[in-house]
C-alpha cells in the first residue's frame, strides 16, 4: 500500500485580515495524535502513523521557496501528499510544483471565497489570489469550486474568463459537482459554517456542515492525487474544535488517496 505523505507549511504572510494560520500544521498534528479519536477513517481504512509518512514542515520565506521546497519533496517522494497550511496562498506554489511533475489533473476547490482576485490590496500573491494564478498559468485541466458565498463582479468576471465551474453555496441544494480525475483537492476551512468552525480568520456565515463535506469527500469516485487543508487559525479556535475537524478531514482525504 502506498503511503500518504504529510507536510506542514507554516505560512501566513499573505493573509489579508488576520495572521495565525502558520501555527496550524503543528496544532492539527497534536489533535491527530492526542488519542481522542482513533486512526481510522469512517470507511474503516487505517490512516495512522504506519501508513502516514510525516515529512515535517518545509521552510518558507516566500511562494518561490514553497514551490522549490515542495518540488524537491515531490521528486523524491512522489505524489499522494497532503499539506497542512498555512494560508491559502500556498496552493499556487504547491499546484505549480505538482503540475510541473504530474501535469494533467483536475481541481476541486472547497471554500467560502473564490480566491480569484487578479490582485488584492496590490498583491498578486495574496491568499485572495491563488486560483487566478493557477488558472492564468493553465496549471489544472479544470477547476470546480463549491461552498462559494462571497462573489463580486470582479470575481464573476475572472471565473468567466478562466472557465471556472462555480457551484455557489446558494445553489448547493439543486446542483452537485461532476468531478474528473486525477483530482487535487484544496480545502479552505472557512468553507464550513463558522458555527461549526470558529478557528478561521474569515467568519462567513451560511457555510457547509462538517457532514456535508465529509459525505462529498467519501462520494468522490475518481483517483485523488493529493490535497491541501488551509486557513485553520488556532488563535481563533475554541477547545481545538476546528483542529479536530481538520484532523478528521485529513483522515477522510488520506483514506480516499490510499484507496
Ligand atoms: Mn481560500
Amino acid at each position: 500500500m502506498d503511503k500518504v505523505k504529510l507536510i506542514g507549511i507554516n505560512w501566513d504572510k499573505k493573509s489579508s485580515f488576520l495572521q495565525g494560520t502558520a501555527h496550524a500544521p503543528d496544532a492539527i498534528r497534536k489533535v491527530f495524535h492526542n488519542g481522542a479519536s482513533n486512526y481510522h477513517a469512517e470507511d474503516g481504512t487505517y490512516v495512522g502513523p504506519d501508513v502516514i509518512t510525516d515529512l515535517g514542515n518545509i521552510i518558507c520565506n516566500d511562494y518561490i521557496q514553497i514551490y522549490s521546497e515542495f518540488l524537491d519533496i515531490l521528486k523524491s517522494n512522489g505524489s499522494k501528499i497532503v499539506t497542512l497550511g498555512g494560508d491559502h496562498s500556498i496552493t499556487y506554489p504547491v499546484v505549480k510544483a505538482l503540475s510541473n511533475v504530474y501535469g494533467g489533473f483536475h481541481m476541486l476547490h472547497i471554500d467560502a471565497h473564490a480566491d480569484l482576485y487578479h490582485e488584492f490590496e496590490g498583491d498578486r500573491h495574496s491568499h485572495a489570489c491563488p486560483m487566478a494564478r493557477i488558472m492564468e498559468e493553465g496549471l489544472v485541466l479544470t477547476m470546480t469550486q463549491i461552498g462559494i458565498r462571497t462573489l463580486n463582479d470582479h470575481q464573476k468576471d475572472q471565473a468567466k474568463k478562466y472557465n471556472v465551474n462555480i457551484i455557489e453555496m446558494k445553489d448547493w441544494y439543486k446542483q452537485k459537482p461532476k468531478l474528473q480525475g486525477p483530482l487535487y483537492i484544496t480545502l479552505d476551512m472557512d468553507a464550513f459554517d463558522p458555527g461549526f468552525v470558529p478557528g478561521v480568520s474569515h467568519h462567513e456565515p451560511g457555510g457547509f456542515s462538517p457532514r456535508q463535506v465529509i459525505q462529498l469527500i467519501q462520494d468522490i469516485d475518481v483517483p485523488v492525487l493529493g490535497a491541501d487543508i488551509v486557513e485553520y487559525n488556532p488563535s481563533r479556535d475554541i477547545h481545538d474544535m476546528t483542529a479536530a475537524l481538520s484532523a478528521k478531514l485529513f483522515k477522510e482525504i488520506a483514506s480516499k488517496i490510499i484507496s
